[in-house]
C-alpha cells in the first residue's frame, strides 16, 4: 500500500525524449517511504486509488514538477557588498575591485570573524528564500575562508543549514545540501607573493583534512586571471582525484584559459559559468560528459555582454544546467525561477530547457542523476506544487508566488 497518492495533476515528469516537460495530463502520483512509487496517466493506475494509498489527495489540476535543484550557489557567508555594488553603477569593475583587495577578499575578512553560528544565522534567511520557491536540493560552496579553519567552519554550517531545515526550524520540512570545497577561490593576502605555498597548503593540508572530516562532497576552484591559473588548478585536481572527490570549476567567465577543457580531462561532473568557452571546451565537454552549468545572475548583475554559445553547446549535446550563484558579490540572486527567467532571456533558452536546468540536469551536475532530478518511480519524492496552467509560466513570471507547496522525501511542507 502506497502512502500518499496525488490525483488531478498534471506531472511535468522532465524525463527526456517524451512530450515537452515529460508532461502527463490528468496523471497520478504515488510515494511509499519518502521515494516516488508511481507516476502515469490516472486512468492506467492499477486499481481503485482507495485500495491503493493510505492518503489520497487532490492536486486541482496544479503541476507537479521534481522539486528544484540549484547546483550552484556560494550562500553561506558573512556581510554583504552592496557598497561594491554602487561602486561598479559608478564605473569600478569587477577585476578593478577584486585587484583593490576588495571583491571576494572582503567577504572573506567578514566570514573569518565569524562562527558557525553566525554563519547559519545569516545564511538560513537565504537558504529559506530558495526553498520558498521550490528547491529541494541545493549545491553550498565553501571559498571565503581561505584558511584550514574557516573553509571548515563554512563546511560544517552548510551542512548544519541541512539539519536545521530538517528540523522544521525553517517551516518547510527539509532540504539536501551537497558541499563543495572552494580552496583555490582567491589568494589570501599574506600569500601575495607566496602562490605556490597557498596551492600546495589546499592540496597538501586543507582539502585532505576536510575530506577526511566527510565536509567534501566535491571540489571546485576559480580558474581566471583574477583567481588561479590552470596549472594551479590541475594540481588541485591531482589532489581531488587522488581523494576520489568529484570536480567542478570555475571556468571562462571573464576570459578562456581553457578551464573547461582542463575540466573535462578531469572527467569533472560541471564546468560553470562559460561565458568565454571555445569550441575545443565544448567538443572537450561534449565528449567527457561534462555539464555546462549557466549563472544568469553573475552575467546580469556583471552587467556582462558576452552570453555563453548555448547554441553550440546544444548543438554539441552538452546538456545545460541553470542556477543561482547566490554569492555577495557578482550574484546577490536567492530565486531559482529568476534565474530561470534571466537564463531564457539574456541567454535565449527555452522555458523548458531552463526547467531543465533547475531539475534533470542539475542533478546531472551534482552526480546525483540517480535519486533524483525527474520524476520517475524509485527516485525521491522531491516535489515542488505550482498554481500554473503551464509549465513555461515558472520561466515566464518575474517575482511572482507561484509555489502551492513542496515535498521533501514525500512530506509536504504547509498543504495536507
Ligand atoms: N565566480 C563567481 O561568480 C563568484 N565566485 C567566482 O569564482 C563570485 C564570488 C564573489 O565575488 O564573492
Ligand atoms: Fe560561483
Amino acid at each position: 500500500m502506497w502512502d500518499t497518492l496525488w490525483l488531478n495533476a498534471n506531472v511535468a515528469t522532465m524525463v527526456a525524449g517524451r512530450a515537452p516537460y515529460g508532461a502527463i495530463r490528468n496523471g497520478a502520483l504515488s510515494v511509499k517511504d519518502g521515494r516516488i512509487a508511481w507516476v502515469g496517466p490516472r486512468e492506467d493506475l492499477p486499481g481503485d486509488p482507495k485500495a491503493l494509498a493510505a492518503d489520497i489527495r487532490y492536486a486541482d489540476a496544479e503541476w507537479i514538477t521534481p522539486g528544484l535543484i540549484d547546483c550552484h550557489t556560494h550562500l553561506v557567508f558573512a556581510g554583504n557588498r552592496a557598497r561594491e555594488f554602487e561602486l561598479r553603477l559608478n564605473g569600478a569593475s569587477y577585476e578593478d575591485i577584486a585587484r583593490a583587495g576588495g571583491g571576494i577578499l572582503s567577504t572573506v575578512k567578514a566570514t573569518r570573524g565569524a562562527s558557525v553560528e553566525a554563519l547559519v544565522d545569516a545564511s538560513a534567511p537565504r537558504l529559506k528564500a530558495l526553498m520558498r520557491q521550490g528547491v529541494t536540493t541545493v549545491e553550498i560552496k565553501s571559498g571565503y575562508g581561505l584558511d584550514l579553519e574557516t573553509e571548515r567552519r563554512m563546511l560544517r554550517a552548510a551542512r548544519a543549514l541541512e539539519k536545521v531545515s530538517r528540523l522544521d526550524e525553517l517551516g518547510e520540512h527539509g532540504v539536501r545540501v551537497r558541499t563543495t570545497f572552494l580552496g583555490l577561490h582567491a589568494l589570501p593576502p599574506d600569500y601575495k607573493d607566496r602562490r605556490e605555498d597557498y596551492v600546495a597548503l589546499v592540496c597538501e593540508e586543507m582539502l585532505p583534512a576536510l575530506a577526511q572530516e566527510g565536509l567534501v562532497d566535491a571540489v571546485d576552484a576559480f580558474c581566471e586571471t583574477i583567481g588561479f591559473t590552470p596549472a594551479e588548478t590541475e594540481r588541485y585536481f591531482e589532489s581531488a582525484q587522488a581523494l576520489g572527490l568529484p570536480i567542478k570549476l570555475h571556468a571562462e567567465q571573464l576570459s578562456d584559459q581553457g578551464g573547461a577543457a582542463l575540466a573535462a580531462r578531469y572527467k569533472a561532473l560541471s564546468a560553470d559559468h562559460l561565458e568565454h568557452l571555445s569550441d575545443a571546451g565544448i567538443a572537450a565537454m561534449a565528449q567527457a560528459g561534462t555539464i555546462a552549468v549557466l549563472l544568469p545572475g553573475a552575467f546580469y548583475a556583471l552587467r556582462e555582454t558576452k552570453p555563453p554559445p548555448v547554441e553550440e553547446l546544444r548543438a554539441a549535446g552538452v546538456p545545460i544546467a541553470v542556477a543561482t550563484d547566490c554569492n555577495p558579490g557578482t550574484s546577490p540572486l536567492a530565486s531559482p525561477l529568476l534565474a530561470m527567467n534571466l537564463a531564457c532571456t539574456l541567454f535565449r533558452l527555452t522555458p523548458e530547457e531552463a526547467l531543465a536546468g533547475m531539475t534533470r540536469n542539475a542533478a546531472l551536475a551534482l552526480g546525483l542523476g540517480h535519486e533524483i532530478g525527474t520524476l520517475e518511480a524509485g527516485k525521491a519524492a522531491d516535489l515542488a506544487f505550482w498554481r500554473i496552467d503551464e509549465p513555461a509560466e515558472l520561466a515566464y513570471w518575474m517575482g511572482a508566488d507561484l509555489l502551492e507547496d513542496r515535498a521533501f522525501a514525500g512530506r509536504t511542507a504547509w498543504a495536507s
